[in-house]
């Protein structure tokens, strides 16, 4: 203890101001879009989160206030408030003013930390009109405010506390000359700060949204840790091994845990994370864990002479198919690689995790011999199916869809050649497919009609899903293949854009396509290449001039102006029920024109959900499904007219 109050203002190194951060966001939240605007709340979180990782905090508070701004508190030591000795000024002050340098405030303070290094104090402060920051330590309570990023006022005591605890408060109010919106999303809060305590044992998690009477509350506190998220992840669907594998193991430096439980369903769901960071791309860590589970699986089924010696071994997909894992690693030093900076790049990792993995996993396996049969029995059948499906592709191979070259009858391809300026719409329907077809820019936009319902492969396994003609038809039209041989440099457009009625019967189509995606070729949508179009559910004609509105709220403005202006007259309104009611130039103008048209990205924190959703809608438990469709009823109920 004593050892580590040491660590306080003389471990901050200064680098600049933040000037760069108001001139460039992006390049330290990513973007100025909703996910930024989240991101900046996970950021001061992540402060309180390294601070429970120290061993000082255990509860942390993030609210919701009317006016959309955040207050995240917490119980720790409070931060520091000495004099930097360089800087002249309180501790507290440079971590929010300043861009220090790489480590957590130059590192020595902290063993693990995620987010951005510990900047992200001062990376919030920049994208605030205001933040205020209290300190409770020795007794006393501190503030200072600041504006964009600058301080307004210096710190000061404001009061004094003879019982109760030390611990620091954050409240700030995102600009809106940065952020193209600043209203939170509560879902979006609640799935990550869950996420974070899950991957905290222990730490206490509450969030309260002040916006609406009564307030919306949620607590978070999981003393099984990821053990308890791997439940989560699979409450509606059937495990194969009841008790859930879990084990964690620590050496200097590095700790890793790992939790892991086999279902019924066919796809993997292996999410892995390092420093709390969600490692999309994987990493070391992920590798290590994969090909311990291999080894290890068919070690103990050879053992126990499940698998003969002159049988064939398990696989890497034999022993994934229905897996729902979590690994997740704390590092001292993490390298974040790839892409997206979500790959983790440390090359140490995967002995041991590998090594642990193994052995942890072993001793279940010889501790629980009903479940690791059922464990092996579903690994073989996986086997069994793969092995047939590969002999049906070897007889039909000249018809197979990896091997075909020439594209599907039905697609309308484009002339332009380079991906990146070429989308292509998948259309419910032939005949709202033709009318794109004739609306269309030739040059840049396909279009592929979609007839009825897709299958759901969430029920379906590899050689099914090859069998479905839609689905050969999307594939061929992509180019890029699905599954393991998945290649994302071979896709051919890099919009696709689902075009569907806005009913429940398109809401369907989107979501079986979503799935699709999702379970056989992730990376379209961790790269952002998949959109929804957005046509229009009004027209509103008025002499000659005619509105097209996107929504009940645009609508109802629109006549309110419009009856503002002149009354009622001559207004005519039609009400669109699908696609198919708008000729081929309606189509156009509304939903596919690059200049007026809206598309909806759909986003990997979208994706995450998604294995939830997806699991609920497109599996075998009919209650949940139930519930779940009368919860989210509010979204559906306008569509469906
Ligand atoms: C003491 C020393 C240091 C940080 C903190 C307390 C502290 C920071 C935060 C941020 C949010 N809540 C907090 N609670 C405590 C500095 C440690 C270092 O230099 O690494």
């Amino acid at each position: 203890m004593a050892q580590k109050q040491e660590y306080g203002a003389s471990q901050i190194e200064v680098l600049e101001g933040l000037k760069p951060v108001r001139l460039r966001p992006g390049m330290y939240i990513g973007s100025t879009g909703p996910a930024g605007l989240h991101h900046l709340v996970y950021e001061i979180v992540d402060n309180s989160v390294d601070e429970a990782l120290a061993g000082y905090c255990k509860n942390i508070t993030v609210s919701i206030e009317p006016d959309n701004s955040i207050i995240v508190s917490d119980d720790g030591r409070g931060m520091p408030v000495d004099i930097h000795p360089k800087m002249g000024i309180p501790a507290v002050e440079v971590i929010h003013t300043q861009l220090h340098a790489g480590g957590k405030f130059g590192g020595g303070g902290y063993k693990v930390s995620g987010g951005l290094h510990g900047v992200g104090a001062s990376v919030v402060n920049a994208l605030s009109t205001h933040m205020v920051v209290q300190v409770r330590r020795d007794h006393k309570v501190y503030e200072q405010e600041y504006f964009k990023g600058e301080r307004s006022t210096e710190l000061k005591v404001v009061g004094e506390y003879k019982t109760g605890k030390t611990g620091s408060r954050t409240q700030f109010w995102p600009d809106p000359e940065i952020f193209d919106e600043t209203v939170y999303d509560y879902e979006t809060l609640q799935r990550r700060l869950r996420e974070m305590a899950f991957l905290n044992k222990g730490l206490s998690i509450d969030l309260t949204d002040k916006r609406v009477s009564p307030q919306r509350k949620d607590h978070f506190c999981f003393e099984g840790g990821i053990k308890e998220f791997v439940d989560y992840l699979n409450k509606n669907k059937e495990a194969i091994n009841p008790t859930v594998f879990y084990y964690e193991a620590e050496k200097k430096g590095y700790s890793v845990e790992v939790a892991l439980q086999y279902t019924d369903r066919y796809s993997e769901n292996i999410v892995s994370f390092a420093n709390n960071i969600h490692t999309n791309e994987g990493g070391f860590h992920e590798v290590g864990f994969k090909s311990s589970l291999t080894r290890t699986l068919n070690d103990y089924a050879k053992k126990n002479k499940f698998i003969k010696d002159n049988d064939s071994p398990l696989q890497g997909d034999d022993v994934r198919e229905g897996l729902t894992a979590i690994v997740s690693v704390k590092l001292t030093n993490p390298q974040f690689e790839g892409q997206t900076k979500a790959k983790l790049g440390n090359a140490e990792v995967k002995g041991f995790v590998e090594t642990n993995t193994s052995e942890q996993l072993t001793y279940f396996l010889e501790e629980n011999p009903k479940q690791a049969k059922l464990i092996i029995d579903k690994c073989l059948k996986a086997q069994r199916a793969r092995e047939a499906a590969r002999k049906a592709r070897e007889i039909t191979r000249k018809s197979s869809v990896l091997e075909t070259t020439s594209l599907p009858g039905k697609l309308a391809d484009c002339s332009e050649k380079d991906p990146a300026l070429s989308e292509i719409f998948l259309v419910e329907g032939d005949s709202a497919g033709g009318s794109a077809k004739q609306g269309r820019d030739r040059k840049r936009q396909a279009v592929l009609p979609l007839r009825g319902k897709i299958l759901n492969v969430e029920k379906a396994r590899l050689d099914r899903v090859l069998s479905s003609d839609e689905i050969k038809n999307m594939i061929t039209a992509f180019g890029c293949n699905i599954g393991n041989e998945f290649d994302l440099d071979k896709l051919r457009y890099h919009k696709i854009i689902i075009m569907t009625d806005a009913d429940v019967d398109g809401a369907h189509i989107r979501t079986l396509l979503l799935t699709f995606f999702f379970r056989y070729m992730k990376p379209l949508i961790e790269q952002g290449y998949v959109y929804a179009a957005q046509p229009p559910l009004f027209r509103v004609k008025q002499g000659k001039q005619i509105w097209y509105t996107y929504s009940d709220a645009e609508q109802d403005k629109l006549l309110a102006e419009l009856k503002e202006k002149g009354g009622n007259n001559k207004i005519e309104i039609q009400r669109y029920k699908g696609l198919g009611e708008m000729d081929f130039t309606q189509l156009w103008e509304t939903t596919m024109d690059y200049n007026s048209r809206t598309l909806i990205r759909i986003t990997m924190d979208d994706a995450q959900a998604a294995d939830e959703i997806f699991t609920t809608l497109m599996g075998d438990k009919v209650p949940p499904r139930k519930a779940f469709i009368e919860e989210n009823a509010r979204y559906v109920k306008n569509l469906d007219i």
